[in-house]
């Protein structure tokens, strides 16, 4: 038993289903037990990407539908290198949004198919897990007004919704349903459960090429 990886875990999720909350509760349980864990996010605005994204993302810019595409996948591609060295290291990540947010945010805007979406990103080290945190439009806003931020009306986030129903139907990935209308504590036991198994699971297995 040589090789012992980190597995890499996806939340994913309409706003405010809880994302964020649960990425930063399930680092700390994993590093509570004993566990090497590192939360990343996408978009990562830090980057010289991830500024233009920001900047598409205030309204401060505009950019034109495809190439702000590229530009999300784009800002996945630049973390590769880091993300496998640290998967190789045994660092188990929890990734806030990843190629599943990409897809599923440009093809909720007129003329994208979901195939010309997924390009870019197929290859991508692939999840060994992506929870999808379910929370209805009418919970969501009981959890706060929208923001000012581009994509962020209830419309816009029906149709998002009905994308990640599009890509949950692919079997290559191991998708996992949880209902995040439950108390915070309530939705973290199943994630933890969830991930400790497949940290066992992952941890003698290469990392795979996602939908490829
Ligand atoms: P996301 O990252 O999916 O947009 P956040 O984790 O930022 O969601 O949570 C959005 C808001 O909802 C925050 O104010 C957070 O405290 C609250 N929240 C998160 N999970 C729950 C929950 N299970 N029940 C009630 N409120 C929650
Ligand atoms: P937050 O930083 O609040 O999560 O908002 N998005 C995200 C895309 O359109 N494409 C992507 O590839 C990713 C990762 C979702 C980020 C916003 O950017 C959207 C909401």
């Amino acid at each position: 038993m040589s090789y012992r990886r980190g597995a890499l875990i996806v939340l994913e999720g309409v706003d405010r289903a809880g994302k964020t909350t649960q990425c930063q509760k399930l680092v700390q349980a994993l590093q509570q037990s004993g566990r090497a864990a590192e939360m990343i996010r996408f978009p990562d605005r830090a980057t010289k990407i991830g500024q233009l994204i920001s900047s598409y993302l205030e309204k401060k810019s505009n950019l034109e539908d495809h190439t702000v595409h590229l530009l999300f996948s784009a800002n996945r591609w630049e973390m590769v290198p880091l993300m496998k060295q640290k998967l190789e290291q045994g660092i188990n990540l929890v990734v806030d949004r990843y190629a599943f947010s990409g897809v599923a945010f440009t093809s909720a805007k007129p003329g994208f198919s979901l195939e010309w979406c997924m390009n870019p990103d197929m290859g991508l080290p692939k999840p060994d897990l992506v929870i999808f945190l379910q929370l209805n439009p009418s919970m969501a806003a009981n959890r706060g007004e929208y923001g000012i931020e581009r994509y962020e009306t209830s419309a816009f986030q029906r149709t998002v919704q009905q994308r990640f129903e599009e890509l949950m139907q692919d079997s290559s990935v191991n998708w996992k349903v949880i209902d995040a209308a439950r108390t915070i504590e309530e939705v973290h036991k199943d994630i933890k459960l969830l991930s400790e198994d497949i940290i066992s699971l992952a941890e003698n297995q290469p990392v795979g090429e996602l939908w490829r």
